[in-house]
């Protein structure tokens, strides 16, 4: 033993090494087990910091009852949340004609050779909690624009520049029972009463049909 303990002491590095260098390898294995008691030292999440609870809400339904204006050109503000609509028809949707799927019938003027380019609808809804997410899905034949309380924040299928009541949808092939889906800017969403707005294009002058649905759903903390 003592000769053992100077032979350690001439060992003038510092650090002890013992002879055969196996006990300095069982130790590295150790400290690689302990993947175990990380584990034990997850469990106490659920007292410490519990993640936040997301839920999703859908608030605006498939379906949903729309106002609508088929009558033709209107002024900029007519997508704004403050806008007067009690004046326009209202129906379920899907709004529009010329398909078997239509709920509710839009009119598109005295010439099915010249239609009504655009038609405006508008839909209002409750948001109780901050929306931390928004994701759309559009149905719409031909082109069209989403507006949150009057702010664009989905086009599908219509130009990328200034567009207008004569602006023609980009084109009338695609899946007319699609709902294509949008991740919008759920900052243009308050607590409290809003506004979807939208506006659908045809393509042609004798389009034979036109439709609008939409859902959106939020999520929000529980
Ligand atoms: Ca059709
Ligand atoms: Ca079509
Ligand atoms: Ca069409």
């Amino acid at each position: 033993m003592i000769y053992l303990a100077l032979l350690l002491g001439c060992d003038a590095g510092g650090s002890i090494t013992v002879p055969g260098g196996d006990s300095a390898t069982t130790v590295d294995t150790d400290t690689d087990e302990p993947t175990d008691s990380d584990t034990d030292s997850d469990d106490p999440t659920t007292t410490d910091t519990a993640p936040p609870i997301i839920v999703t809400d859908r608030v605006v339904v498939e379906g949903a009852t729309w106002r609508y204006s088929d009558q033709g050109p209107l002024p900029p503000e007519w997508k704004d949340a403050t806008y007067d609509d009690s004046g326009w028809a209202s129906g379920p949707a899907p709004l529009g004609y010329g398909d078997n799927h239509i709920v509710t019938q839009v009119d598109f003027g005295n010439d099915p050779d010249d239609k009504r380019r655009t038609t405006y609808f508008r839909h209002s809804f409750e948001i109780t909690n901050e929306a931390l997410s928004a994701d759309i899905g559009l149905m719409r034949d031909d082109g069209a624009v989403v507006y949150f309380n009057g702010v664009e924040v989905a086009r599908d299928n219509l130009p990328e520049d200034d567009i207008n009541f004569d602006t023609r949808a980009l084109s009338d092939n695609f899946e007319e029972l699609t709902y294509y889906a949008f991740n919008v800017d759920e900052d243009q969403l308050v607590v409290g009463t809003n506004v979807v707005a939208v506006e659908v294009h045809q393509a042609t002058r004798d389009s034979s049909d036109q439709s609008l649905d939409l859902w959106l759903e939020i999520t929000r903390e529980e």
